[in-house]
């Protein structure tokens, strides 16, 4: 069994790393689930911004909870966890996960960061950017919906890691209300929260 060791915050972006986890079959350690934990020295040895969720996998250090969450989907490959290395359908995991991350969550992490005070506090909020914000994800949300007219899961036509990651990135839009128009996202979401390791926390629209 492989030791896995989590700084953890639920239910944040670490939920990505224990639903894999949980449909792994693998169990973990908790090494902290407290807000006071980022930023401290002891996250800051594995992540350099001591951001939550950081791991040590059998000892090695490993930050983002989309690669934590990938590796550990690849330390159980009978479990049929994610694409497997080097084929077609991993490619379109890395398209996946990037798109999530790079069009679709910066936005609505964003606009997080604008309007709580955990990160920055308030005198250093810039509201005018939350429509933008809202503008931008829409528009990765709407191509995202096409896709889900077609499909019912985003790889090799059945529920992976991918899921798990760009699932998080739907539910932490769902939270500030983006997804109602999106009908092909509502059902790709009921899907995920009816598995029955799913540790996301449904919001409402
Ligand atoms: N891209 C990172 C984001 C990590 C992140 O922003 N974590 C939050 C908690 S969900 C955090 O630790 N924020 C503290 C900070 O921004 O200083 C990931 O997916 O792991």
């Amino acid at each position: 069994m492989p030791k896995i060791e989590l700084y953890e915050l639920a239910p944040t972006r670490s939920a990505r790393v224990r639903w894999v986890l949980k449909e792994a079959q693998l169990t973990y350690t908790s090494l902290g689930n407290q807000v006071e934990t980022s930023g401290s020295d002891a996250v800051k040895q594995i992540h350099p911004l001591g951001k939550l969720p950081a791991a040590r996998i059998d000892g090695k250090p490993l930050f983002e909870s989309a690669a934590i969450a990938t590796a550990i989907a690849d330390l159980v490959p009978e479990q049929n966890l994610v694409a497997r290395p080097g084929t077609w359908g991993r490619a379109l995991h890395d398209q996946w996960v990037s798109f999530a991350l790079s069009e679709m969550e910066c936005w609505v992490s964003s606009t997080e960061i604008n309007s709580i005070d955990f990160v920055l506090p308030p005198d250093q909020h810039v509201p005018a950017i939350i429509d933008q914000n809202n503008a931008m994800f829409r528009r990765s949300a709407a191509a995202l919906d096409g896709v889900l007219s077609e499909v019912d899961y985003l790889v090799e036509g059945r529920f992976s890691v991918t899921d798990i990651i760009v699932g998080y990135t739907l539910n932490f839009a769902e939270e500030q209300g983006l997804l109602a128009q999106y009908s092909n996202l509502r059902a790709y979401m009921e899907r995920l929260y009816a598995r029955e390791h799913c540790t996301l926390v449904r919001h409402g629209d």
